[in-house]
Protein backbone atom coordinates (compact mmCIF):
# COMPACT_ATOMS: atom_id res chain seq x y z
CA UNK A 1 0.00 0.00 0.00
CA UNK A 2 1.47 3.34 -0.90
CA UNK A 3 2.45 5.66 2.21
CA UNK A 4 -0.16 8.28 2.65
CA UNK A 5 2.10 11.46 2.78
CA UNK A 6 2.99 12.58 -1.05
CA UNK A 7 6.76 13.34 -1.77
CA UNK A 8 7.01 16.64 -2.89
CA UNK A 9 8.77 17.23 -6.22
CA UNK A 10 9.46 20.45 -7.87
CA UNK A 11 10.75 20.69 -11.11
CA UNK A 12 11.47 23.76 -12.64
CA UNK A 13 11.57 24.07 -16.97
CA UNK A 14 8.86 21.91 -17.04
CA UNK A 15 7.51 23.10 -20.00
CA UNK A 16 11.05 21.98 -21.94
CA UNK A 17 11.38 18.68 -23.46
CA UNK A 18 13.32 17.44 -21.26
CA UNK A 19 11.15 18.23 -18.54
CA UNK A 20 8.19 16.92 -20.48
CA UNK A 21 9.86 13.65 -20.88
CA UNK A 22 10.35 13.32 -17.10
CA UNK A 23 6.97 14.14 -15.57
CA UNK A 24 5.36 10.76 -16.92
CA UNK A 25 7.66 8.73 -15.65
CA UNK A 26 7.78 10.27 -12.22
CA UNK A 27 4.42 9.69 -12.08
CA UNK A 28 4.34 6.78 -12.66
CA UNK A 29 6.79 5.99 -10.18
CA UNK A 30 9.57 5.46 -11.49
CA UNK A 31 11.65 7.93 -10.11
CA UNK A 32 10.81 7.00 -6.15
CA UNK A 33 9.15 3.93 -6.19
CA UNK A 34 5.25 2.41 -7.07
CA UNK A 35 4.60 2.94 -3.56
CA UNK A 36 5.27 6.67 -3.19
CA UNK A 37 2.13 9.56 -3.81
CA UNK A 38 3.86 11.95 -5.80
CA UNK A 39 2.80 15.50 -5.25
CA UNK A 40 4.27 17.70 -8.40
CA UNK A 41 5.45 21.47 -8.70
CA UNK A 42 6.12 22.74 -11.85
CA UNK A 43 8.31 25.69 -12.37
CA UNK A 44 8.06 27.75 -15.50
CA UNK A 45 9.12 30.99 -16.72
CA UNK A 46 5.66 33.03 -17.21
CA UNK A 47 5.60 32.88 -20.96
CA UNK A 48 5.58 29.13 -20.49
CA UNK A 49 2.93 28.59 -17.91
CA UNK A 50 0.08 28.11 -20.83
CA UNK A 51 2.50 25.25 -21.93
CA UNK A 52 2.98 23.54 -18.60
CA UNK A 53 -0.46 23.67 -18.05
CA UNK A 54 -1.39 21.78 -21.16
CA UNK A 55 1.06 19.37 -19.48
CA UNK A 56 -0.84 19.31 -16.02
CA UNK A 57 -3.63 18.44 -18.40
CA UNK A 58 -2.46 15.35 -19.70
CA UNK A 59 -0.46 14.47 -16.28
CA UNK A 60 -4.21 14.54 -15.50
CA UNK A 61 -5.29 12.59 -18.40
CA UNK A 62 -2.77 9.85 -17.45
CA UNK A 63 -4.74 8.86 -14.37
CA UNK A 64 -1.90 7.80 -12.76
CA UNK A 65 -2.50 6.11 -9.04
CA UNK A 66 0.39 7.73 -7.62
CA UNK A 67 0.15 11.15 -9.10
CA UNK A 68 -1.59 13.35 -5.75
CA UNK A 69 -1.51 17.07 -6.85
CA UNK A 70 -0.07 18.89 -9.98
CA UNK A 71 0.78 22.59 -9.31
CA UNK A 72 2.52 25.25 -11.77
CA UNK A 73 4.47 28.08 -10.60
CA UNK A 74 5.75 31.08 -11.71
CA UNK A 75 7.37 31.82 -8.74
CA UNK A 76 10.43 29.81 -7.38
CA UNK A 77 9.18 30.28 -3.90
CA UNK A 78 5.89 28.73 -4.06
CA UNK A 79 7.37 25.96 -6.51
CA UNK A 80 10.10 25.19 -3.71
CA UNK A 81 8.17 25.49 -0.73
CA UNK A 82 8.32 22.24 1.24
CA UNK A 83 10.19 20.69 -1.70
CA UNK A 84 11.66 17.46 -0.79
CA UNK A 85 13.09 16.33 -4.35
CA UNK A 86 14.20 18.80 -7.19
CA UNK A 87 14.95 18.35 -10.64
CA UNK A 88 16.73 21.67 -11.73
CA UNK A 89 16.16 21.61 -15.51
CA UNK A 90 15.34 24.50 -16.65
CA UNK A 91 18.17 27.47 -18.00
CA UNK A 92 19.21 29.57 -20.51
CA UNK A 93 20.32 27.92 -23.62
CA UNK A 94 23.16 29.11 -24.82
CA UNK A 95 22.37 31.10 -28.55
CA UNK A 96 23.81 32.02 -31.78
CA UNK A 97 26.89 34.24 -31.01
CA UNK A 98 26.29 33.93 -27.04
CA UNK A 99 29.53 34.09 -25.26
CA UNK A 100 30.52 31.23 -22.86
CA UNK A 101 30.82 34.06 -20.04
CA UNK A 102 27.43 35.09 -20.88
CA UNK A 103 26.21 31.84 -20.57
CA UNK A 104 27.84 31.55 -17.05
CA UNK A 105 26.40 34.52 -15.93
CA UNK A 106 23.26 34.16 -17.15
CA UNK A 107 22.65 30.84 -15.54
CA UNK A 108 24.25 31.50 -12.14
CA UNK A 109 22.09 34.31 -11.91
CA UNK A 110 19.33 31.72 -12.13
CA UNK A 111 20.98 29.10 -9.97
CA UNK A 112 21.93 31.64 -7.57
CA UNK A 113 18.53 32.57 -7.12
CA UNK A 114 16.87 29.39 -6.39
CA UNK A 115 19.98 28.23 -3.99
CA UNK A 116 19.01 31.17 -2.02
CA UNK A 117 15.11 30.12 -2.35
CA UNK A 118 15.58 26.37 -1.53
CA UNK A 119 17.46 27.46 1.63
CA UNK A 120 14.64 29.37 2.67
CA UNK A 121 11.37 27.30 1.94
CA UNK A 122 12.29 23.93 0.64
CA UNK A 123 12.75 20.71 3.29
CA UNK A 124 15.67 20.39 5.17
CA UNK A 125 16.70 17.27 3.41
CA UNK A 126 16.09 17.99 0.24
CA UNK A 127 17.88 16.28 -2.89
CA UNK A 128 18.76 18.04 -5.50
CA UNK A 129 20.07 17.23 -9.13
CA UNK A 130 20.90 20.13 -11.62
CA UNK A 131 20.35 19.07 -15.19
CA UNK A 132 20.50 23.01 -16.45
CA UNK A 133 23.57 23.59 -18.30
CA UNK A 134 26.65 24.20 -17.23
CA UNK A 135 25.17 21.63 -15.00
CA UNK A 136 28.04 21.22 -12.70
CA UNK A 137 28.64 24.84 -11.95
CA UNK A 138 24.52 25.60 -11.88
CA UNK A 139 24.96 22.88 -8.83
CA UNK A 140 27.91 24.93 -7.12
CA UNK A 141 26.43 28.43 -7.50
CA UNK A 142 22.88 27.22 -5.84
CA UNK A 143 24.96 25.32 -3.05
CA UNK A 144 27.00 28.57 -2.65
CA UNK A 145 23.91 30.29 -1.96
CA UNK A 146 22.08 27.91 0.36
CA UNK A 147 24.51 27.97 3.29
CA UNK A 148 21.66 26.15 5.66
CA UNK A 149 21.56 23.35 3.32
CA UNK A 150 24.48 20.86 3.51
CA UNK A 151 26.71 20.98 0.46
CA UNK A 152 25.73 17.37 -0.36
CA UNK A 153 22.37 18.01 -1.47
CA UNK A 154 23.32 19.85 -4.37
CA UNK A 155 24.28 17.53 -7.60
CA UNK A 156 24.28 17.95 -10.86
CA UNK A 157 23.60 14.94 -13.57
CA UNK A 158 26.17 13.37 -15.65
CA UNK A 159 24.43 9.91 -15.00
CA UNK A 160 23.62 10.81 -18.67
CA UNK A 161 27.10 10.46 -19.82
CA UNK A 162 27.40 7.20 -17.32
CA UNK A 163 25.24 5.22 -18.89
CA UNK A 164 25.98 6.47 -22.79
CA UNK A 165 29.79 5.11 -21.86
CA UNK A 166 27.95 1.63 -20.83
CA UNK A 167 25.58 1.76 -24.47
CA UNK A 168 29.22 2.22 -25.80
CA UNK A 169 31.17 -0.89 -24.15
CA UNK A 170 28.15 -2.68 -24.88
CA UNK A 171 28.19 -2.00 -28.51
CA UNK A 172 31.59 -2.87 -28.47
CA UNK A 173 31.65 -6.16 -26.71
CA UNK A 174 28.21 -7.44 -27.37
CA UNK A 175 28.03 -7.90 -23.42
CA UNK A 176 23.97 -6.88 -22.24
CA UNK A 177 24.20 -3.76 -20.05
CA UNK A 178 22.93 -5.54 -17.19
CA UNK A 179 26.51 -6.83 -17.45
CA UNK A 180 28.07 -3.82 -17.30
CA UNK A 181 29.38 -2.05 -14.08
CA UNK A 182 31.39 0.08 -12.47
CA UNK A 183 31.91 2.42 -15.35
CA UNK A 184 32.96 6.24 -14.00
CA UNK A 185 32.35 9.87 -15.20
CA UNK A 186 35.04 12.31 -14.15
CA UNK A 187 34.95 15.62 -13.83
CA UNK A 188 32.24 18.07 -16.29
CA UNK A 189 29.27 17.51 -17.84
CA UNK A 190 30.81 18.68 -20.68
CA UNK A 191 33.02 17.75 -24.09
CA UNK A 192 36.20 17.63 -21.16
CA UNK A 193 34.53 14.84 -18.95
CA UNK A 194 36.45 11.19 -18.53
CA UNK A 195 34.86 8.37 -18.78
CA UNK A 196 36.92 5.45 -17.21
CA UNK A 197 36.69 2.59 -18.12
CA UNK A 198 39.95 1.04 -15.94
CA UNK A 199 37.82 -0.16 -13.21
CA UNK A 200 34.86 -1.74 -15.13
CA UNK A 201 34.01 -5.34 -15.49
CA UNK A 202 32.26 -6.02 -18.74
CA UNK A 203 30.56 -9.01 -19.04
CA UNK A 204 33.57 -12.11 -19.06
CA UNK A 205 36.18 -9.11 -19.46
CA UNK A 206 37.81 -6.23 -17.70
CA UNK A 207 37.71 -2.67 -19.09
CA UNK A 208 41.47 -2.40 -18.23
CA UNK A 209 41.47 -5.44 -21.06
CA UNK A 210 39.48 -3.14 -23.28
CA UNK A 211 41.23 0.37 -22.31
CA UNK A 212 44.96 -1.59 -23.25
CA UNK A 213 43.60 -0.55 -26.91
CA UNK A 214 44.77 2.39 -26.89
CA UNK A 215 43.52 3.89 -29.65
CA UNK A 216 40.13 2.75 -29.41
CA UNK A 217 40.19 4.25 -26.52
CA UNK A 218 41.67 7.43 -26.95
CA UNK A 219 40.05 8.09 -31.05
CA UNK A 220 36.38 6.43 -30.30
CA UNK A 221 35.16 5.40 -26.87
CA UNK A 222 36.05 8.70 -25.16
CA UNK A 223 35.40 11.19 -27.77
CA UNK A 224 32.07 9.29 -28.72
CA UNK A 225 30.50 9.46 -25.08
CA UNK A 226 31.58 13.05 -24.42
CA UNK A 227 30.39 14.28 -27.42
CA UNK A 228 27.11 11.92 -28.17
CA UNK A 229 25.03 14.84 -27.33
CA UNK A 230 26.50 16.77 -30.11
CA UNK A 231 25.73 14.08 -32.16
CA UNK A 232 22.44 13.56 -31.22
CA UNK A 233 21.84 17.53 -32.23
CA UNK A 234 22.75 16.23 -35.39
CA UNK A 235 20.68 13.22 -36.09
CA UNK A 236 17.73 14.63 -34.75
CA UNK A 237 17.92 18.26 -34.69
CA UNK A 238 17.02 18.61 -31.13
CA UNK A 239 18.75 17.73 -27.95
CA UNK A 240 18.93 14.67 -25.99
CA UNK A 241 15.73 14.54 -24.11
CA UNK A 242 14.14 11.33 -23.13
CA UNK A 243 17.78 9.73 -22.34
CA UNK A 244 18.56 12.76 -20.07
CA UNK A 245 14.85 12.59 -18.41
CA UNK A 246 15.78 8.79 -17.77
CA UNK A 247 19.13 9.37 -16.45
CA UNK A 248 17.61 12.43 -13.80
CA UNK A 249 15.19 9.65 -13.18
CA UNK A 250 17.99 7.08 -12.83
CA UNK A 251 19.92 9.38 -10.60
CA UNK A 252 17.29 10.70 -8.06
CA UNK A 253 16.26 7.04 -7.96
CA UNK A 254 19.62 5.25 -6.86
CA UNK A 255 20.25 8.31 -4.36
CA UNK A 256 16.78 7.45 -2.43
CA UNK A 257 16.44 3.93 -3.10
CA UNK A 258 20.44 3.16 -3.46
CA UNK A 259 23.01 1.75 -5.77
CA UNK A 260 23.43 -1.96 -6.93
CA UNK A 261 25.21 -3.95 -4.82
CA UNK A 262 29.08 -4.49 -6.07
CA UNK A 263 28.31 -1.45 -8.61
CA UNK A 264 28.75 2.43 -8.27
CA UNK A 265 27.33 5.28 -10.49
CA UNK A 266 28.72 8.23 -11.73
CA UNK A 267 27.65 11.64 -9.64
CA UNK A 268 28.88 15.27 -9.59
CA UNK A 269 28.82 16.08 -6.32
CA UNK A 270 30.47 18.46 -4.11
CA UNK A 271 33.81 17.38 -3.51
CA UNK A 272 35.21 16.12 -0.55
CA UNK A 273 38.82 16.09 -1.27
CA UNK A 274 38.66 12.63 -2.25
CA UNK A 275 41.45 12.34 -5.36
CA UNK A 276 42.64 15.71 -4.49
CA UNK A 277 39.69 17.40 -6.05
CA UNK A 278 39.73 20.70 -4.69
CA UNK A 279 36.82 21.01 -2.41
CA UNK A 280 34.31 24.05 -3.65
CA UNK A 281 33.84 21.80 -6.68
CA UNK A 282 30.82 19.90 -7.62
CA UNK A 283 32.53 17.32 -9.69
CA UNK A 284 31.92 13.77 -11.22
CA UNK A 285 33.23 10.82 -9.11
CA UNK A 286 32.44 7.06 -8.62
CA UNK A 287 29.48 7.06 -6.14
CA UNK A 288 27.48 4.74 -4.22
CA UNK A 289 24.36 5.67 -2.41
CA UNK A 290 24.70 3.84 1.18
CA UNK A 291 21.07 4.89 3.12
CA UNK A 292 20.17 7.30 1.26
CA UNK A 293 23.25 9.76 0.96
CA UNK A 294 25.34 9.55 -1.90
CA UNK A 295 29.66 8.35 -0.96
CA UNK A 296 32.16 8.67 -2.94
CA UNK A 297 34.27 5.35 -4.01
CA UNK A 298 37.51 6.00 -2.37
CA UNK A 299 40.84 4.38 -3.04
CA UNK A 300 40.73 3.36 -6.59
CA UNK A 301 44.04 3.09 -8.37
CA UNK A 302 43.67 6.01 -10.74
CA UNK A 303 46.97 5.61 -13.22
CA UNK A 304 48.70 8.22 -14.90
CA UNK A 305 46.41 8.13 -18.08
CA UNK A 306 43.39 8.99 -15.94
CA UNK A 307 45.20 11.37 -14.08
CA UNK A 308 46.02 13.62 -17.06
CA UNK A 309 42.12 12.96 -18.33
CA UNK A 310 40.82 14.08 -14.79
CA UNK A 311 43.33 16.69 -14.39
CA UNK A 312 42.28 18.28 -17.11
CA UNK A 313 38.25 18.00 -16.65
CA UNK A 314 38.98 19.35 -13.14
CA UNK A 315 40.83 22.34 -14.38
CA UNK A 316 38.05 23.17 -16.38
CA UNK A 317 35.77 23.49 -12.81
CA UNK A 318 38.67 25.66 -11.66
CA UNK A 319 37.98 27.77 -14.80
CA UNK A 320 34.05 28.23 -14.73
CA UNK A 321 34.29 28.26 -10.97
CA UNK A 322 36.55 31.25 -11.28
CA UNK A 323 34.13 32.88 -13.87
CA UNK A 324 31.05 33.10 -11.88
CA UNK A 325 32.95 33.85 -8.75
CA UNK A 326 34.11 36.67 -10.71
CA UNK A 327 30.33 37.75 -10.96
CA UNK A 328 29.87 37.85 -7.55
CA UNK A 329 26.92 35.44 -7.61
CA UNK A 330 28.71 32.77 -5.55
P1 LIG B 1 14.22 23.44 -23.26
O1 LIG B 1 14.66 24.75 -23.82
O2 LIG B 1 13.34 22.56 -24.07
O3 LIG B 1 13.46 23.69 -21.88
C1 LIG B 1 13.98 24.50 -20.88
C2 LIG B 1 12.78 25.08 -20.15
O4 LIG B 1 13.29 25.77 -19.01
C3 LIG B 1 11.98 26.08 -20.96
O5 LIG B 1 10.61 25.69 -20.98
C4 LIG B 1 12.20 27.40 -20.22
O6 LIG B 1 11.05 28.24 -20.24
C5 LIG B 1 12.51 26.90 -18.81
N1 LIG B 1 13.29 27.84 -17.99
C6 LIG B 1 14.33 28.59 -18.35
N2 LIG B 1 14.76 29.33 -17.30
C7 LIG B 1 13.97 28.98 -16.26
C8 LIG B 1 13.92 29.41 -14.91
N3 LIG B 1 14.76 30.34 -14.44
N4 LIG B 1 12.99 28.86 -14.10
C9 LIG B 1 12.13 27.93 -14.58
N5 LIG B 1 12.13 27.51 -15.85
C10 LIG B 1 13.05 28.03 -16.68
O7 LIG B 1 15.56 22.69 -22.83
P2 LIG B 1 15.78 21.15 -22.49
O8 LIG B 1 16.11 20.43 -23.74
O9 LIG B 1 14.66 20.67 -21.66
O10 LIG B 1 17.15 21.23 -21.67
C11 LIG B 1 17.18 21.81 -20.40
C12 LIG B 1 18.62 21.93 -19.90
O11 LIG B 1 19.21 20.64 -19.80
C13 LIG B 1 19.54 22.73 -20.84
O12 LIG B 1 20.34 23.59 -20.05
C14 LIG B 1 20.41 21.65 -21.46
O13 LIG B 1 21.65 22.16 -21.88
C15 LIG B 1 20.54 20.70 -20.31
N6 LIG B 1 20.99 19.34 -20.60
C16 LIG B 1 21.73 18.71 -19.65
C17 LIG B 1 22.13 17.40 -19.79
C18 LIG B 1 22.92 16.74 -18.70
O14 LIG B 1 23.24 15.56 -18.88
N7 LIG B 1 23.27 17.39 -17.59
C19 LIG B 1 21.84 16.62 -21.02
C20 LIG B 1 20.70 17.18 -21.79
C21 LIG B 1 20.63 18.69 -21.85
O15 LIG B 1 21.53 19.15 -22.81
Amino acid sequence: MPTAAPAVVTVTGAAGTIGYASLFRIAAGAMLGHDRHIALRLLELPHAVAAAEGTAMELEDGAFGLLDSVDIFDDARQAFDGAEYGLLIGAKPRTKGMERADLLAANSAIFAAQGAVINDVAADDIRVVVVGNPANTNAAVAAANAPDVPANRFTALTRLDHNRAIAQLARRTGAPVREISRVCIWGNHSASQYPDIFHAQVGNTSGAELAADERWLVDDFIPTVAKRGTAIIEARGASSAASAANAAIDHMHDWVLGTPAGDWTSVAMASTGAYGIRQDLVCSVPARSVNGQWEVVEGLDINAFSRGRIETSVAELEEELAAVASLSSI
